[in-house]
């Protein structure tokens, strides 16, 4: 018997689940049953499916289906995020339209989950380049440009002078164009952003009503970023313009002994204009701007910058200090300006005695002969000093009190920063959604009216890059009629992000085909929020904290139901090959497609998930493969077996044999339910079958009764079927005639294991003195007296006096006497 065998059996079944649209659900508010959604992420369309796919649809196949099997009606939906880059790219190198690869690629993700048996509902799938999809993307950005939620406004970019591009970060290299090799420069273009930072603490509030992995809370609470501090007005002592700066450390304002700008700071080639520093600034930030290095604010990089030739007044102690230009000072922070105080923090230390400027110390640590007293930087809290008035008052107490003062002398307030900026969604790229905007020279910005949506992506013919969107060549789409005043008017030619597609499609598939709305609101409320949300955890920031914004804002505008949506997150481990990631380029990579041609599904798919806890990476291993193989065919032969086995067992204590088996039985469903149920260890789920079979191996050898067998692999086959659903289906209907998803998920005869005994090692101070037994599970008072129930103990507890007993239960019970 070999894998033709096993893609025999998974025709069948898929054939059937195709035919008999089994796992279809209505929108049914009536219906009983508590209604799940389970969704994994859905995949990006381009090129082919790999072995992580493979893996993140196995977890949520298995969770799907032990929902429906436990009584629950489960939405399990399927869709493709179908714009982005790489196919545009491939569009430039073939000229093939990026829709053709786009949907050859859906094509094969499509035959490639139905080939892994994937329980999907797939009169729901959507993919987000359909008009049918992206009309509502659209219809979406209209709501949050209704709310000023979607702006525009000016933004730093990374420019190719050759290609007369923008580029995305990943296309820059070492400083220069990754297509023609040129030095990228700055410039300012005019971007569509959406405003997510307004709703910054409401992501973090948020996330104490969501249960997910702490790590990846952790991960969304750092890359918001809230630190609460002061804002402090530093004036130019040459220029008197007002330079704003944030810090989270107010109390050492009498320190600060040099302000620093970041080199993309728009005063910075201003201020030093007409200095004699002026021409090294330009170099300087000229340099700085081509940089990519994301690591330059990190504290242990060498420290460079440029005097400007210009000083501001400290409003603490009215010092002129002086203002240099110097790259630790991140433009997209607080406010892109730092005064900074050497004796206190370390990166201001480091460019302080790497530039001669002089150091205040103005905190003295609390305790004076600890390891921090006399060293600097000292970036603990502390006792002002050399502070004036604020001398002798603690960090906190003086971090209030200066704010204060700042806020009564119009020289500062207290105020909060966070890291988050808003997301930029305009791409000067064709591939994409269009943004249904219409630009009118006398009307300014004008959306396009829901009715008219979608504003349709044009077919064009030539998709290089030109320095703006190829879209804006397509002159019979660009130019319009005004919507409001009937003028001539050019579209938008940016399209979005396709973050902004895969941040809505959860609740477009509660809906999928409304093509009056959205979605139905009652639609919404029978679904949302996603029960269980599965991915890989390189997902963590930005598409769920987008996805979180999306569904605040429609939540706020009365569209949504939930104000988050998804209430709980798992997300997988990495498989690598031979310890590294898999890439094309390592001649690494696993193939889905062979190994199920080779394996067939369920091989695959058991294998993926017995290969460790879900959640952690693993290793590909080709031995570890064929053993999940072997194992799957036994129980395929054992079922076969069994179905034809009428005669009875050979003679025997065939009760005895029996009830052993279905003790064994019990105990697996046990193992196995609990372990799916905390914490997704479907590895020791699989674990668990597996040696039930080799139970039922030996019964069999010992003779046990053809029911008791049949039972066995039965119910084996029946808690398998969430990883392996064909050959589960096959050998249970073989043995039950019966569908497996059809039955419920079996219950344990807890009568069996209550009668399970346990051997107790029973100790006096510790020695060892007798062994008894009781039933598993038996509570402390059961051990206690079965074990003075044994003359070995009582002797060794003769003439003492008993000072307490230790019970380990199932295990052990110390009388620990004197
Ligand atoms: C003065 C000061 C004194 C600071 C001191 C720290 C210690 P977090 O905690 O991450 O919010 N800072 C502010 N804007 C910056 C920017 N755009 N680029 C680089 N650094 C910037 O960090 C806030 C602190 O980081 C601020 O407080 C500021 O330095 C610096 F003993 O101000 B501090
Ligand atoms: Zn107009």
């Amino acid at each position: 018997m070999d894998a033709p065998d096993f893609r025999e059996i998974d025709k069948k079944w898929q054939d059937i689940w195709h035919r008999e649209r089994t796992w279809q659900v209505s929108n049914n508010l009536t219906e009983s049953g508590g209604a799940a959604y389970v969704l994994e992420m859905l995949p990006y369309t381009s090129g082919e499916p790999h072995i992580g796919h493979l893996k993140n649809y196995a977890v949520g196949d298995a969770v799907a289906h032990f929902m429906r099997r436990n009584g629950r009606r489960v939405l399990h939906p399927m869709g493709y995020d179908a714009f982005g880059l790489p196919a545009e790219n491939h569009a430039i190198r073939t000229g093939k339209h990026p829709k053709e690869s786009t949907d050859e690629s859906i094509a094969s993700f499509a035959r490639q989950f139905r080939e892994w048996g994937i329980s999907i509902d797939w009169s729901r799938e959507l993919a987000t380049h359909q008009p049918s999809y992206y009309r509502w993307t659209q219809w979406i950005f209209l709501r949050l440009f209704e709310k000023g939620l979607a702006y525009r406004k000016n933004a730093a970019v990374k420019w190719c002078p050759k290609d007369a591009t923008v580029l995305a970060n990943e296309q820059v290299v070492g400083g220069r164009c990754e297509r023609c090799g040129t030095e990228v420069e700055a410039r300012q273009l005019e971007q569509w952003f959406f405003r997510i930072t307004d709703y910054a603490d409401r992501l973090l509030a948020g996330l104490h009503e969501i249960e997910w992995p702490e790590h990846v809370k952790t991960m969304q609470r750092n890359w918001i970023g809230r630190s609460e501090g002061a804002e402090v007005i530093f004036s130019c002592v040459e220029t008197g313009e007002q330079y704003h700066v944030f810090t989270t450390r107010p109390d050492t304002l009498f320190g600060a002994t040099f302000f620093v700008l970041a080199p993309e700071h728009p005063d910075v080639l201003r201020l030093a204009a007409g200095t004699p520093q002026e021409e090294s600034v330009r170099e300087y930030v000229n340099q700085a701007l081509r940089s990519t290095n994301d690591t330059r604010g990190a504290a242990d990089k060498p420290k460079t910058g440029v005097f400007l030739g210009r000083h501001v007044i400290n409003p603490a102690n009215n010092e002129h200090i002086p203002v240099y230009v110097a790259d630790y000072v991140l433009m997209e922070y607080g406010t892109g300006a730092v005064m900074a105080v050497p004796a206190h923090d370390e990166r201001d230390y480091a460019f302080a005695r790497a530039f001669g400027l002089p150091i205040t110390q103005v905190i003295t640590p609390d305790d004076p002969d600890g390891p921090a007293a006399g060293q600097l930087p000292y970036t603990g809290a502390g006792t002002l000093r050399s502070s004036g008035e604020f001398d002798g008052l603690t960090s906190a107490a003086a971090g209030a009190a200066i704010t204060s003062w700042l806020a009564a002398e119009g020289a500062g307030c207290q105020t909060v920063s966070y890291k988050l900026r808003d997301w930029l969604v305009s791409r000067q790229r064709y591939w994409g959604c269009p943004i249904p905007i219409v630009h009118c020279q006398s009307c300014g910005l004008v959306p396009v009216p829901d009715e008219q949506l979608p504003v349709h992506l044009p077919d064009i013919e030539d998709y290089a890059p030109k320095g703006r969107s190829p879209l804006a060549s397509a002159d019979d789409w660009v130019n319009v009629t005004c919507p409001a005043c009937g003028g001539h008017a050019r579209r938008e030619t940016d399209t979005m992000d396709t973050f902004v597609d895969s941040s809505w499609y959860f609740l477009r598939y509660c809906d999928p085909t409304n093509t009056e709305q959205a979605w139905d609101f009652n639609a919404l409320a029978e679904w949302m929020p996603v029960d269980q949300y599965i991915g890989g955890i390189e997902h963590a920031i930005l598409h769920l904290l987008y996805a979180r914004f999306l569904t605040k804002v429609l939540y706020d505008l009365g569209k949504v139901p939930v104000a988050e949506p998804f209430a709980k997150l798992f997300t997988q481990g990495m498989i690598t090959k031979d310890g590294a990631k898999m890439s094309k380029s390592r001649g690494n990579v696993v193939s889905p497609v062979r190994i199920v041609k080779h394996y067939g599904a369920d091989t695959a798919r058991c294998y993926v998930l017995f290969m460790g806890p879900p959640d952690t990476g693993a290793d590909w291993s080709d031995e570890g493969i064929e053993g999940v193989y072997r194992f799957l065919r036994r129980l395929l032969r054992l079922g076969r077996e069994l179905a034809e086995t009428t005669q009875a067992p050979a003679a025997g204590d065939t009760h005895q044999i029996d009830t052993g088996l279905n003790r064994k039985v019990a105990e697996t469903i046990v193992r196995v339910t609990e372990s799916m149920t905390q914490k997704f260890a479907f590895n020791i789920s699989i674990a668990a079958v597996m040696e039930l079979s080799n139970s039922v191996s030996r019964a069999q050898r010992d003779g046990a009764s053809p029911a008791a067998l049949r039972h066995a692999v039965a119910t084996g086959a029946s808690l398998l079927f969430p990883f392996a659903p064909h050959i589960s289906s096959e050998v249970y209907e073989l043995l039950t005639g019966r569908r497996v998803w059809e039955d419920s998920w079996p219950l344990a005869d807890m009568t069996l294991l209550a009668s399970e005994t346990k051997l107790i090692v029973c100790q006096v101070n510790g020695k060892v003195r007798d062994r008894v037994e009781v039933p598993a599970g038996a509570d402390d008072a059961v051990v206690e007296s079965a074990a003075r129930a044994s003359q070995a103990v009582l002797h060794a507890l003769s003439d003492s006096t008993l000072l307490k007993t230790v019970v380990v239960r199932d295990k052990l019970i110390n009388f620990v006497v004197r």
